[in-house]
């Protein structure tokens, strides 16, 4: 039986992060949680390239360019949609995670959901390092977490191999057998 688990060690490559200016005080704030939390991994500034679109219904078609550009090991999207500010919350909120999901399948890189969904601005700037974490950082560790992960599943060599293995990451994945 093989078993696959990525671990928190920097991938090589390149990182994209798509943030929203909606509700930018917000977004700052996951946006500096996120390269924090990219930094503190052994991923510098240098590494990542940061896209600011109007709100985070325009995430998607970003994220996915800059996912099949094969230029980014993944791609983490930041976002803050609040209820109480829309009626079309619901559209908003759907279609970004909606839109997350297809850009990372379709260009087969890691697109991390890192958009908050919440009721209040109370909610979302707890959610955005006040006191209940920064869902930026938590991306930026799941998106460290994913590429380490389908480098292993893609370059492992069988069940014997067990050791993480030397993956370029800012390469596209190979096609699947
Ligand atoms: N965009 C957000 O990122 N968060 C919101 O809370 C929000 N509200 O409240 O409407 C929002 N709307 C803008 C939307 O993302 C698009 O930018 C806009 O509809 C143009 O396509």
């Amino acid at each position: 039986m093989a078993t696959f688990e990525g671990d928190f060690t920097a991938p090589r490559g390149r990182f994209a992060i798509v943030v929203a200016r909606f509700n930018a005080l917000v977004t700052e704030s996951l946006l500096s949680g996120c390269r924090d939390a990219f930094a503190r991994h052994g991923v510098g500034d240098e590494r990542i390239d940061v896209a600011w679109v109007p709100g985070s219904f325009e995430i998607p078609l970003v994220a996915r360019t800059m996912a099949e550009s094969g230029r980014y090991a993944a791609v983490v999207c930041l976002g803050c949609i609040i209820r109480g500010e829309t009626g079309h919350y619901d559209h908003v909120a759907g279609q970004a995670a909606a839109g997350v999901l297809q850009a990372g399948l379709g260009a087969r890189v890691p697109v991390i959901f890192g958009i908050l969904t919440t009721e209040t601005v109370e909610q979302a700037l707890n959610r955005a390092g006040l006191k209940g974490g920064n869902k930026g950082a938590e991306a930026a560790v799941t998106a460290i977490e994913m590429v380490n992960l389908l480098g292993q599943i893609t370059q492992d060599a069988g069940p014997a191999r067990r050791e993480p293995v030397e993956w370029d990451a800012a390469q596209p994945l190979p096609p699947l057998a």
